[in-house]
């Protein structure tokens, strides 16, 4: 199995995560994480558009040589393929929970905090747009705002004490905000201190570069 990813972008630094924490908790997946350079625009080359003809990344070769295209997807296959200590876990009703909590964080907040990024200071170099970023950084209120409030009970990590596919995709796109060096959670202290917490777990050391 092969990760095709770049260091720093949201999807596949989420994958990444993802790995790194199960190989924490004793499951080596043996896959081989190959990098696309994004900034040379390798994403858009033949090469990688058979991979993934949407020319974004991650993409996640199988065994049979057919390919995954989609973050979350590739996580559930991992699910799936390694089910011993994976991350969602418990009953129907957690794991509704924590699947729940992690399209929260990915729908709500890390596509508009990616859009913000690219607006702001776009490591891709896309044209700033300061109106585009005032509107993605309202959109962002009221998720911000919730999670602020799951937060409330003092849990840890973001679906308790356990690490999540949630807290693998928030750390994800809050990395992608310090890159690009925006600051969105404003005045959330229980979020900032997850945040702080999350970054100091061995997979999050070996995964994230900023
Ligand atoms: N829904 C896809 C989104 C993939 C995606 O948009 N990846 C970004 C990096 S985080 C990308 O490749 N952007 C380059 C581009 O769109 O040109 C997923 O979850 O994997």
């Amino acid at each position: 199995m092969k990760l095709y990813k770049v260091a720093l972008a949201p999807n596949p630094t989420k994958v990444m995560l993802y790995i790194a924490e199960r190989a924490e908790l004793g499951t080596d997946m043996g896959i081989e994480q190959i990098t696309v350079n994004t900034v040379k625009g390798q994403h858009r080359e033949p090469e990688h558009l058979v991979r993934n003809p949407f020319g974004t990344v991650p993409a996640f070769e199988l065994d049979d040589g057919t390919f995954i295209k989609e973050s979350l997807a590739i996580i559930q296959y991992l699910e799936d393929k390694f089910p011993d200590n994976a991350l969602f876990t418990g009953t129907a009703e957690d794991k509704a929970h924590a699947r729940d909590l992690e399209r929260i964080i990915d729908l709500r907040l890390a596509g508009p905090m990616g859009g913000y990024g690219h607006a702001v200071n776009s490591p891709l170099g896309y044209p700033k747009d300061p109106e585009k970023a005032a509107q993605l950084l309202e959109n962002m209120q009221k998720a911000l705002n919730y999670l602020e409030d799951v937060l409330a009970d003092d849990r840890p990590l973001l679906t308790g004490d356990r690490v999540s596919v949630a807290d693998c995709t928030l750390a994800a796109s809050l990395q992608f905000m310090r890159f690009v060096e925006a600051d969105v959670m404003g005045e959330r202290p229980r979020l900032r201190a997850w945040d702080e917490r999350y970054r100091e777990r061995p997979a999050a050391k070996a995964v994230l570069k900023w």
